[in-house]
């Protein structure tokens, strides 16, 4: 039994968790490798609705050890909350919950510095991001200098010093761009934070050592990305993306993995495409099929309740991520969405302002914005999908519509959603 890692193909959201939840049977321990509290899971079971954003789905299962590598970066108090809410829908995660001492902490003053550019009255320094103090934390990580880690937490001493030293810098500067700035306050922060690390200390631990000693007694590993390829900050629609490698890129780095911990690349994708935050989107509708997407696949963020923006299957942007992330094999979700859509449109290339054909996803976010989708139209279906359990279950323009995005990526589609229950879920092998 292979080990397993989960991606979306797209901007997020694309029911990652619904998919690591099914495959949680097989696999011993789930894996976050990036990204902190924007990401936002939705996992329905057995009528019950699950809402996690830094813990992994694996947490609803009881037998399932969950960790969050070494590539994250967390918010104590978010942390904290989650793991409470938990608790109290009868969730509890003492004992197989693992968060990596190397992971990055998010602090008060990154949630500020992040509304200075997101507030900013410089349009193109607003990136609609989720305002979870993601890019800041990953700044001070990669500037090295004001860089806190989750180790850091439990050397009192040395922590209180890292925190006067940052906020006597953050300070500095926020207050020359902020206009009514209450400087923050080192020792209630530092205070603050070792509260919390001391709620935090039973999880913490060595995570990289942990799935080295899982891989070598043979358990089998679910690597579950958050966001998706888009966002990724080297390969996705830069510089709207997220401050991490979320394709599949980022697996080794925030794990401490070797690439061949993994045997099974699924790549998740919507039926249709999805993006929140602002940023070119070739395949947008502004018309009432958007809307009815909207509606029917209730789109909206699970972190901040944003309407997403929806559009038509963007194949070119798809194929290039299957790429970057190697994937396997397709997962095609929230079919059941497109039921009663006339007819359905695939975008196959792109054409750029001089009618140039264009396979290959553009680099620069203004050749993609200048991009127009040359689509290719399919005949939909007008039943409701919601019941289907099998592949001969789909009417045959479904099952056309799904074998043809498959093509377009060049991969096999091995399951199929149609309703976010994990019943409604058609495995096609
Ligand atoms: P950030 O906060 O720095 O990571 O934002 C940068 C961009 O990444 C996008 N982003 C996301 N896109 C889709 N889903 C995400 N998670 C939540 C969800 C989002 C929500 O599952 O619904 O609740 O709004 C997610 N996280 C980050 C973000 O929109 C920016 O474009
Ligand atoms: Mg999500």
């Amino acid at each position: 039994m292979p080990s397993t890692c989960v991606v979306g193909l797209q901007w997020g959201d694309e029911a990652k968790g619904k998919i690591v939840d099914a495959l949680c049977d097989r696999h011993e321990l789930v894996v976050r490798y990036q990204g902190g509290a924007n990401a936002g899971h939705t996992v329905v079971t057995g009528g019950k609705t699950y809402k996690l954003s830094l813990l992994p789905s694996g947490v609803l299962r009881p037998d399932i050890t969950s960790v969050l590598g070494n590539g994250l970066v967390i918010h104590p108090p978010t942390l904290l909350e989650e793991i409470g809410r938990l608790a109290d829908q009868g969730v509890d995660v003492a004992g197989r919950l693992v968060i990596s001492d190397r992971a990055h902490v998010i602090m008060p003053y990154h949630l500020v510095e992040e509304r200075l550019t997101e507030e900013s009255s410089e349009a193109a320094e607003q990136l609609g991001t989720t305002r979870r103090g993601i890019g800041p934390c990953y700044r001070d990580k990669v500037g090295r200098v004001h860089g806190i880690r989750i180790a850091d937490l439990y050397r009192p001493d040395r922590f209180r010093e890292q925190v006067r030293r940052a906020v006597e810098f953050k300070n500095r500067y926020l207050a020359a761009f902020l206009k009514e700035f209450e400087p923050l306050d080192a020792h209630r922060i530092a205070d603050e934070y070792l509260a919390l690390a001391a709620r935090m200390e039973p999880f913490v631990g060595d995570a990289t050592d942990l799935l080295h000693r899982a891989m070598a007694a043979g358990k089998r590993l679910l690597f579950e990305g958050a966001q998706g390829s888009l966002l990724d900050v080297d390969h996705g629609s830069y510089p709207y993306v997220t401050s991490s490698n979320s394709s599949a890129a980022g697996v080794w780095a925030g794990s401490g993995l070797p690439a061949r911990a993994v045997d099974r690349w699924i790549g998740v994708v919507k039926a249709y495409t999805t993006r929140v935050g602002e940023g070119p989107f070739p395949t947008e509708l502004h018309d009432e099929t958007g809307e009815r997407i909207r509606r029917v696949g209730k789109e909206f963020g699970t972190v901040t309740g944003r309407p997403r923006r929806c559009g038509w299957f963007d194949a070119v942007a798809a194929r290039y991520t299957a790429r970057v992330s190697g994937s396997t094999e397709l997962a095609v979700m929230l079919l059941d969405v497109l039921s009663g859509i006339d007819r359905l449109k695939v975008a196959v290339a792109y054409e750029d302002p001089s009618g140039r054909r264009v396979d290959a996803f553009p680099a620069h976010l203004d050749r993609l914005a200048q991009c127009r989708p040359v689509f290719e139209e399919l005949p939909g279906w007008s039943e409701d999908l919601s019941g289907a359990r099998s592949w001969s279950d789909l009417p045959g323009n479904a099952r056309d519509y799904v074998r043809f995005l498959g093509q377009q990526l060049g991969i096999p589609v091995g399951i199929v959603s149609v309703g976010p229950d994990r019943e409604q879920t058609i495995w096609t092998d």
